[in-house]
């Protein structure tokens, strides 16, 4: 069985999430860092705690209590600069060498691999503090502001910041807030978020129909699945892959304002309301309540949105090689083509997907849309996604769904189908064009305005707790 005391907690469980500090910091000193952390790693929350505060907040709405109790919860990783600073060997960490994601860090893998805009001097088109190195990341995250602020003052004093003792400096803080009232758990274009994720064997308890659960080591560092051979302290962590992601939703909004679909699938008349919102859903892959298009395509259904045992229990199968039901671009089906790949006779060849997924654990960051925005369909605030996935991979995982998947037009593959299913419409870098968007007319291209926004981000990897302790702390 996993140890889920060795384990950092937002990997498996996620941090509690209304509000999360993402510190990214460089380390001055090595050897004040190292002593300094000897204090830090009994603050880190574990994968053990977190499931305990679970029960502690199941408690307190059982017994009809009012509020929400304080509950906070640290983490850190490191980047490969960070290591290297640390003189720590990694070298365990980068089977793939100087091809090794995690060891040629985001900003290169931007230009070289993901698509990200460049500027004139090659530098990927980032907020400038992405742009220096990072040598790690410490997440705080809790049920309110108040708390939060409270935490990093007791982490500040730990690393000595802003005085001469210092062992750190913050390059960049920016705090993430999920969306109030009812968006809450919907991130900022409105859609439902954070249903599917891998369900993990030896540790979740209950498994919802869905994708079949996947083996520790997609996840985890050193744990069954995991191919590659780790050193110990390296073991039971996972890669942590983050984008600062920005998302214009004016915008977005606008363009499906002005493109309506005129009929459903069915061939059934559609109010332009109707029409916007079924192309919406056709860019997702859900309707904004969560519910998936490929179980109810042309009508939003919320109570199967509800339904865990029902919201993720579909495989592309309805409709082999058409996109009647759901647009092969569509972003949840790039992102994981569940039958696509894994189930003949619509693939070329069967591939297992298993090895793709991710744990995804992102927050929300910026104000909500302004009636000014609203009324010019122009964003005049940044908005966006702290995107935060975990693997035990990122060149099975992070890297390989933005490049091979989302950025490439002609995935998912068919032979039967004469049109490419077109870039994924919201990540996809590149020129994005799609088909699939009307079910009446599955061959018709639309081209898409980039809504999503990369404006930075970094490679880091989450140790055990047995790792911050025994070989990074001194
Ligand atoms: Fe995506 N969105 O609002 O449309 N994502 N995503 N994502 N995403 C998903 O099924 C969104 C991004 C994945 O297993 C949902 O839980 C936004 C990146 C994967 O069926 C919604 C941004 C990458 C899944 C969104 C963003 C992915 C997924 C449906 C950026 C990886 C699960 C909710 C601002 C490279 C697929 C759900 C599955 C689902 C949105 C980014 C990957 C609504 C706004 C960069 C693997």
């Amino acid at each position: 069985p996993l140890n889920l005391t060795n384990i950092q907690g937002d990997i498996l469980s996620g941090l509690p999430k209304k509000t999360q500090f993402y510190i990214f910091f460089d380390i001055k000193d090595v050897a004040k860092f190292r002593a300094d952390l000897v204090k830090f790693v009994p603050i880190v929350k574990t994968v053990a705690q977190v499931l305990k505060d679970r029960d502690d907040i199941a408690d307190h709405k059982r017994r009809g209590l009012p509020g929400l109790i304080p509950m906070v919860g640290v983490n850190i990783a490191f980047s490969h600069t960070g290591f290297q600073k640390l003189g720590i060997d990694d070298s365990t960490l980068t089977p793939l060498g100087d091809n090794d994601p995690f060891k040629i860090g985001q900003k290169r893998d931007a230009v070289t691999n993901l698509g990200d805009k460049t500027r004139s001097d090659g530098q990927p088109d980032w907020d400038e503090k992405f742009l220096k190195d990072l040598h790690g990341i410490i997440l705080i995250s809790g049920e309110s502001h108040a708390s939060i602020e409270k935490k990093k003052l007791e982490v500040e004093a730990i690393f000595h910041v802003h005085t001469p003792k210092a062992s750190i400096q913050e390059i960049a803080t920016i705090r993430g807030d999920v969306r109030p009232g009812d968006q809450s758990a919907h991130e900022h274009f409105g859609f439902l978020d954070g249903i599917s994720n891998p369900q993990v064997l030896g540790f979740d308890k209950v498994f919802n129909p869905g994708p079949k659960p996947v083996d520790p080591g997609v996840v985890l560092t050193g744990e069954t699945g995991d191919p590659a051979a780790r050193a110990d302290w390296a073991v039971d962590g996972s890669f942590l892959a983050f984008r600062y992601l920005f998302q214009e939703v004016p915008e977005f909004d606008q363009f499906l304002k002005k493109n309506p679909l005129a009929k459903d699938g069915d061939g059934k008349d559609l109010t332009p309301q109707e029409g916007s919102d079924l192309l919406g859903a056709r860019t997702v892959g859900r309707w904004k309540s969560g519910a998936p298009i490929d179980v109810t395509p042309f009508k939003d259904d919320p109570a199967l949105a509800a339904d865990p045992r029902r919201n993720n229990d579909f495989a592309f199968q309805g409709e082999i090689n058409s996109q009647l039901r759901c647009p092969f671009g569509a972003h949840v089906r790039k992102t994981n083509p569940r039958n696509d790949l894994e189930v003949p006779p619509a693939p070329i060849n069967p591939i297992p997907i298993e090895k793709r997924r991710i744990m995804r654990r992102g927050v929300q960051f910026g104000p909500e849309v302004t009636r000014e925005e609203k009324i010019s369909g122009k964003t005049q605030h940044g908005r966006g996604l702290l995107f935060a996935c975990y693997q035990s991979h990122i060149e099975n995982g992070f890297q390989f769904i933005q490049q091979s998947w989302a950025n490439s037009k002609t995935f998912p593959p068919f032979e039967t189908q004469p049109e490419d299913p077109g870039l994924d419409p919201l990540i996809g870098q590149g020129v994005r064009e799609m088909s699939g968007l009307d079910p009446l007319n599955e061959q018709k291209v639309l081209s898409l305005p980039d809504f999503i926004i990369p404006r930075g981000g970094e490679y880091f990897f989450s140790p055990s707790i047995k790792g911050l302790k025994n070989t990074i702390a001194k």
